[in-house]
């Protein structure tokens, strides 16, 4: 068999939008996924790969931008190599599929090839794909093992299946789900030599010849491993995968425990050491019982975070931060007259539980650090 060396990669996810992320991080963000397409060239060049699979999830959906399709073409344009993309269920090859309108078909550079029909495809002198493009977004059968079930063995011939769905599980039942163990047997009876995966957004090795690369740029919070492509070498021997960082964004969940001012100030320093936070959106899980004070602090700080991170936000269902007046605190403001008096109705509020002591305690934390008792 003939050694080969490719790169492995889907989920592109291209022209998708973050709508948590304010409009100026959202239009950063929606440009990296672009960027990263030319980063995944300039890995391509460097590891003397043959040509780029995508398996699936190319773009984000069928109805995009048009900036989004001309200049992710131009981007996959500049690859030295073949670029080799799949229809997912994001982008399936459907009557309004991107693949098949005039503009793509204009704007197409000659490297960039689209799969189109299920099966075998020489992709690269004694290489072939298995490809499973998606016709819909709903299909009734495991697609993977039905380009699979067509492929006879042949020892002078690498077998690439690249196809797109979640991995079949016995509490899922989905029909469409892919059935690794079944990959796997074609693989040990000689048929096929490795699996491409799209889908799962995070990188995984599911068995010996079966990866999802994952996204190249972060799409989700809850993502275990985003942010990188595949190289994959295929000879004699077992599959050779090495793992080459992309992204550029992170998303990250930070969570925190708040008792005492000490824990404000190390939440603050976790927040200052995280790297580039101009690309990167924080949600935060913060739970515990600040003084007015200390509260106050808190809200300085993030303040201050917010205006560095692409986004940093409380992430409300896990979100609970309850403030509790410390001994003095409130006449150490020196208020009086009308002032007090709303002072001692809040702090009185504030005691109760449920939505309106939240909000009495909230209103009694802006109100300390108004009057200048966080200074
Ligand atoms: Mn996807």
């Amino acid at each position: 068999m003939t050694g080969v060396k490719f790169l492995a990669t889907a989920d592109w996810q291209l022209g998708m939008t973050a709508h948590f992320l304010p409009a100026e991080a959202r239009d950063r963000y929606r440009q990296a996924r672009i960027d990263a397409i030319r980063r995944i060239g300039e890995i391509a060049a460097a590891e003397g790969a043959q040509f780029v699979v995508v398996a699936g999830d190319v773009f984000e959906s069928n109805q995009l931008d048009r900036t989004v399709v001309a200049r992710a073409l131009t981007a996959m344009g500049e690859m030295p190599v073949p670029v080799w993309l799949l229809p997912g269920n994001h982008d399936p090859l459907d009557a309004g599929s991107i693949y098949l309108s005039e503009e793509f078909e204009r704007q197409r550079p000659g490297n960039v090839h689209v799969f189109t029909e299920p099966g075998l495809l020489e992709v690269a002198d004694g290489v072939d794909v298995v490809a499973a493009p998606w016709f819909s977004k709903a299909p009734l059968s495991d697609l993977v093992n039905d380009a699979i079930a067509g492929v006879d063995p042949d020892a002078t011939r690498v077998r690439i299946v690249v196809g797109h769905g979640a991995d079949w599980t016995a509490d899922s039942g989905d029909l469409k789900s892919v059935k690794v163990a079944d990959v796997e047997a074609a693989a040990a009876a000689g048929r096929i030599d490795f699996c491409v995966l799209g889908d799962h957004h995070s990188r995984r090795q599911v068995a010996a010849h079966t990866w999802y690369p994952g996204t190249p740029e972060v799409t989700r919070h809850r993502e275990q491993d985003p942010g990188h492509v595949l190289v994959v070498e295929l000879g004699d021997g077992d599959p050779v995968v090495t793992t080459h960082d992309v992204g550029q964004w992170a998303f990250d969940v930070v969570e925190a425990e708040l008792s005492s001012r000490a824990d404000v100030d190390d939440l603050d320093a976790r927040l200052t050491a995280l790297p580039h936070p101009e690309r990167r959106a924080v949600k935060l899980r913060l739970t515990g019982t600040l003084s007015l004070q200390d509260k106050a602090r808190l809200d300085l700080r993030l303040e201050h975070h917010g205006n560095l991170f692409g986004s940093i936000e409380h992430w409300d269902r896990h979100t609970d931060v309850a403030v509790l007046p410390a001994d003095g605190e409130v006449g150490d403001l020196g208020l009086t007259g009308w002032a007090k008096d709303a002072v001692d109705e809040l702090a009185e509020a504030g005691r109760t539980e449920g939505a309106g002591g939240q909000a009495a305690r909230d209103a009694l934390g802006l109100l300390y650090r108004l009057s200048g008792g966080a200074a």
